[in-house]
């Protein structure tokens, strides 16, 4: 008897120390918008690009209801959600929104509820977005970030709320059934209007919309969460007169690092430790962008990409020194992505399997390879031919590029160096898809 209590108690012990389940209601829907000041129709969460900002506790379920209420013919009116980064522990795959693979998308006037159960202790800084073709482009974007209430770094920061929460992503004037459809026609990627900073900025020969303002009270320290919400552009970030020490990146806590400069490409997140210790004023922010030959679209400017971090007390005007790409010799001590580590190191786990994906961009054409097989999206989708019993490499078509794996095994993806650069293959990862079979 006494064993079994102490078992019940250990097993008690075991799951965190506060589980909520968090309903979430997010109505998705067309709406008119100007980000940088150029008006136009936009597919939103609850009508607002960014979306609303989603929060949780680890060790929490999200319980997200979305509701489709999109209308506008211009743009894609089915809709489907990905939230980016969260591991998806659930019995079926529908959670995790990768449209006719993993789940179909939510139809016009349909409805359809995600349950995310944050397992594993994960915490850090994601995001949600359309994971229906490109329509995250058109605005359907937002934070999502999973609060540790024991998190080892706390000491390292006063502030981590709503207001530390830094958005940097491209906006697009067109939306993204012309702009997709020109890519495939003629190979040539489309060039962002704009850089938007928590979903506001300037395009050359725009209005002078209000930069976005980050308040701080000097002497108080800051966990800036930086989320790469674009589709195509590279930002690099910096503070005038200010360090930034890495704390988190991509939802892992790393050992911190003291940088001036960060590069973020599309998805990445980092958390950022930030202090005001320098004299009352108002300091820029800068996120200047690459993404594509600025000739191609005149409306860019990735000088105008910024915000303000103003301090309490100093003036509500823009800072005085002038809008630079980033502080002189910040480059010098730049963010080296393999410099990090994490917080608490654990090893890789021995594969079982090993798969290798040979990743190449056909130069000059709209077409990305795996092991030398462009994807097509299949008459029949994946997930219906699952569904119908299909459980073998020869039931999908060569061009939809299907792995079957075995359930509950350790595999090793292993991308070999490849002709490309770095910003390709993070785009080329959207592309693999993997079946598990035995799902359903
Ligand atoms: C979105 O809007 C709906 C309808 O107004 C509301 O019930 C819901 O709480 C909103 N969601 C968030 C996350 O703010
Ligand atoms: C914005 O554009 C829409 C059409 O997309 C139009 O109906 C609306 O009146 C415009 N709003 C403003 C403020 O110009
Ligand atoms: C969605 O519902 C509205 C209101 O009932 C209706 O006007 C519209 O035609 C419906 N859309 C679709 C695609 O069925
Ligand atoms: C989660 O954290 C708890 C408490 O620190 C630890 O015992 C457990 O092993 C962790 N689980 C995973 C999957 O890391
Ligand atoms: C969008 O693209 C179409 C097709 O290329 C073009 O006709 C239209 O002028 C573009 N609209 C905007 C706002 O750029
Ligand atoms: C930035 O970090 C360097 C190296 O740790 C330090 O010498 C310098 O004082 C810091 N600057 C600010 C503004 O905190
Ligand atoms: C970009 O904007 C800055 C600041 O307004 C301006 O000085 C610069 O001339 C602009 N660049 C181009 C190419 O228009
Ligand atoms: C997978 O690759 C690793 C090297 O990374 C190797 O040690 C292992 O034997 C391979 N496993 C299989 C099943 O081929
Ligand atoms: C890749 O595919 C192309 C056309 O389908 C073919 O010509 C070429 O030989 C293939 N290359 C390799 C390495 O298999
Ligand atoms: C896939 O295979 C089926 C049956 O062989 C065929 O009818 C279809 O055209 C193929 N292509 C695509 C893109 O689905
Ligand atoms: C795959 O499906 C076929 C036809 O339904 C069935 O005969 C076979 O046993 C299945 N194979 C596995 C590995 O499940
Ligand atoms: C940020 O930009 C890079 C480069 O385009 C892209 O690969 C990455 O997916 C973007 N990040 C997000 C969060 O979209």
């Amino acid at each position: 008897m006494k064993l079994l209590v102490s078992t019940v108690v250990a097993a008690f012990l075991a799951l965190p120390a506060f589980s909520d389940t968090i309903p979430i209601t997010l109505d998705i829907v067309n709406a008119d918008g100007a980000p940088d000041g150029f008006n136009r129709s936009m597919v939103t969460a609850n009508g607002t690009y960014p979306g609303p900002l989603i929060t949780a506790n680890k060790g929490d379920t999200l319980v997200v209801t979305v509701n489709n209420l999109l209308n506008d013919p211009t743009m894609r009116r089915s809709t489907s959600l990905d939230f980016d980064g969260l591991f998806v522990n659930t019995p079926d795959s529908f959670n995790e929104g990768s449209s006719f693979v993993t789940t179909c998308p939510v139809a016009p006037n349909a409805s359809y509820t995600y349950t995310i159960p944050l397992v594993d202790n994960q915490t850090g800084t994601f995001w949600y977005h359309s994971q229906l073709s490109v329509q995250y482009v058109d605005g359907l974007r937002g934070a999502l970030i999973v609060y540790d209430p024991e998190d080892p770094l706390q000491d390292l920061y006063d502030v981590d709320d709503e207001t530390t929460i830094w958005q940097v992503g491209d906006w697009w004037h067109n939306t993204t059934l012309p702009l997709l459809a020109g890519y495939v026609a003629t190979g040539i990627v489309p060039v962002s209007d704009t850089g938007t900073f928590n979903g506001v900025g300037r395009f050359n020969g725009g209005p002078e919309v209000p930069f976005f303002v980050v308040n701080v009270v000097q002497g108080t320290q800051y966990r800036f969460r930086i989320i790469n919400t674009s589709a195509r552009n590279v930002f690099t970030m910096s503070v005038d007169s200010h360090n930034m020490t890495i704390i988190e990146t991509d939802g892992s806590p790393t050992s911190p690092m003291t940088v001036n400069s960060i590069d973020l490409l599309a998805g990445q997140r980092y958390s950022v430790v930030v202090e005001a210790n320098q004299p009352v004023a108002n300091y820029w922010i800068n996120a200047p962008y690459v993404g594509g030959d600025p000739t191609r679209n005149l409306n860019q400017n990735a000088t105008l990409s910024r915000a303000i971090l103003r301090y309490k007390g100093a003036p509500e005007e823009d800072p005085t020194s002038p809008m630079s790409l980033g502080p002189a010799g910040a480059e010098l001590n730049a963010l080296v992505e393999a410099n990090l580590r994490p917080l608490v190191a654990s090893p890789a786990p021995e594969p079982d399997i090993n798969i290798t994906l040979n990743l190449v961009v056909t130069a000059g054409k709209a077409q990305w390879n795996i092991n030398n097989v462009s994807y097509l999206p299949p008459d029949v989708p994946t997930l219906v031919k699952i569904l119908d019993g299909a459980n073998s490499t020869d039931d999908f078509n060569v061009t939809e590029n299907t792995f079957v794996l075995p359930a509950n095994k350790i595999v090793q993806v292993i991308f070999p160096p490849s002709v490309d650069d770095e910003e390709h293959r993070e785009l080329l990862n959207l592309y693999v898809r993997v079946t598990y079979l035995n799902q359903f």
